[in-house]
């Protein structure tokens, strides 16, 4: 009886923090609107947006010009995967994609707009 008084404190805790969802993966998902036109594009996506903290899942869509993310809330936000596909090289909704990275991609990936609308 006296170690359950004595740990009762510590239970009450963890129930608290169960029900706030501390230590829980949170999870959410985005679509975000970008500027891609061909494979080059999509594969510099997916291959350096799933390095991002935080982000678990990363689809691109060429045809819709999206980019689908799943992401973990604790680690990361749609904020900063904005910025992480912004410094790739492409927009981000309605973020301009940096001038810099956007010079340094494939050259198809300059032509026609692809990087900027
Ligand atoms: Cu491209």
């Amino acid at each position: 009886m006296k170690t359950i008084i004595k740990n009762s404190p510590i239970i009450l805790l963890f129930i608290l923090l169960s029900q706030t969802g501390f230590g829980q993966k949170k999870m959410a998902e985005a679509t975000i609107k970008t500027s891609i036109v061909c494979d080059m594009c999509k594969t510099t996506i997916e291959k350096n947006l799933i390095f991002e903290k935080g982000v678990k899942e990363v689809r691109v869509d060429i045809e819709k010009k999206e980019v689908y993310v799943r992401f973990r809330t604790d680690k990361t936000s749609i904020d900063l995967i904005k910025q992480a596909l912004v410094k790739l090289g492409y927009r981000a909704d309605d973020l301009p994609a940096d001038p810099k990275a956007h010079a340094k991609l494939p050259d198809c990936c300059k032509k026609e707009g692809c990087g900027k609308d």
